[in-house]
């Protein structure tokens, strides 16, 4: 608490006080109104008060520094799944098993045994037999902003789960019901919109297993990571807006629900960045 008001401290002033005490002041800022706290000195030689008054100034001003770092959005957040949603942590016990963990972009998405890679390529994404050979490509007009291996809808089987933006494209009934439109806003001024996209292995062929509709608010930093220890992925994501200025957005979390994901937490807070930890029995996320 002391470091949470200390960090509102903008300026330090020495002045002598009407009773012919040394009066430190500090001024911080609360809100539109200026606050003033008071320490008096008034023992010892001047120059023994003119040094005490110097050591105080640099404490507060360090302290003051220190905890803008601590408070400030950069600030890393640590999250932990606990009962049904997420909870800030202090910093989980560090272990030599604890690892940043990286979105994976190969794994067995045919059920063959062998491998297969996700390769950007241009705008697009590629499926490959990480040998060079293609299996599958994104159509031109997508966007691929990310995508990764993983099952989250799962049924056992990896697939790549693909951030994509793609000219946007209202419900086929929203052309003619009199109450269409219910999409209409989701895309951003150069009309595209943001979606989640599942492409597997099925039948025979690689395909959409799912594709969402155009979502609400955008998301990016996509984390697939399992964080209640059930043995299924969850999806993590930053929720930002159409058009918006800077990266970033609200902490979400998404499961599958069987036919779509559903939102499983919400955190209200803006962050610019997304990162997962974990080790062997538990996984936390970390905000910025
Ligand atoms: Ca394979
Ligand atoms: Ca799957």
């Amino acid at each position: 608490m002391i470091l949470g008001f200390l960090n509102l401290i903008l300026n330090l002033r020495s002045s002598g006080s009407p009773d012919g005490k040394t009066l430190l002041q500090a001024f911080s800022a609360h809100g539109p109104v200026w606050k003033v706290i008071g320490v008096t000195i008034n023992s010892g030689t001047p120059n023994m008060r003119r040094t005490s008054i110097m050591m105080m100034k640099t404490l507060l001003l360090l302290a003051g520094a220190l905890a803008l770092c601590l408070v400030s959005p950069s600030r890393a957040v640590i999250w932990q799944w606990q009962g049904e949603g997420l909870a800030e942590v202090a910093s989980p016990q560090v272990t030599p098993a604890m690892s940043l963990l990286f979105p994976q972009t190969a794994g067995d998405l045919d059920g063959d045994g062998a491998a297969e890679c996700l390769l950007a390529a241009g705008q697009g994404l590629t499926i490959t037999d990480c040998r060079g050979g293609l299996l599958w490509q994104s159509p031109d007009t997508w966007e691929v902003k990310e995508a990764q291996v993983s099952d989250l809808n799962r049924d056992g089987q990896a697939e790549a789960v693909l951030l994509v933006w793609r000219p946007f494209k209202p419900w086929p009934v929203d052309r003619f019901m009199p109450a269409g439109g219910r999409i209409s806003a989701f895309h951003d001024q150069n009309n595209r919109s943001c979606h989640v996209i599942l492409i597997g292995w099925k039948q025979g062929r690689y395909r959409e297993l799912w594709a969402g509709s155009a979502l609400i608010r955008p998301l990016s930093q996509l984390k697939t990571v399992d964080l209640d220890g059930d043995g299924w992925q969850e999806l993590a994501a930053l929720e930002g807006d159409y058009d918006a200025d800077g990266a970033g957005g609200i902490l979400t979390v998404w499961r599958w629900r069987g036919f779509s994901f559903s939102l499983a937490a919400k955190e209200d807070r803006p962050f610019r960045q997304l990162q997962v930890i974990g080790s062997s029995k538990q996984n936390w996320l970390i905000t910025r």
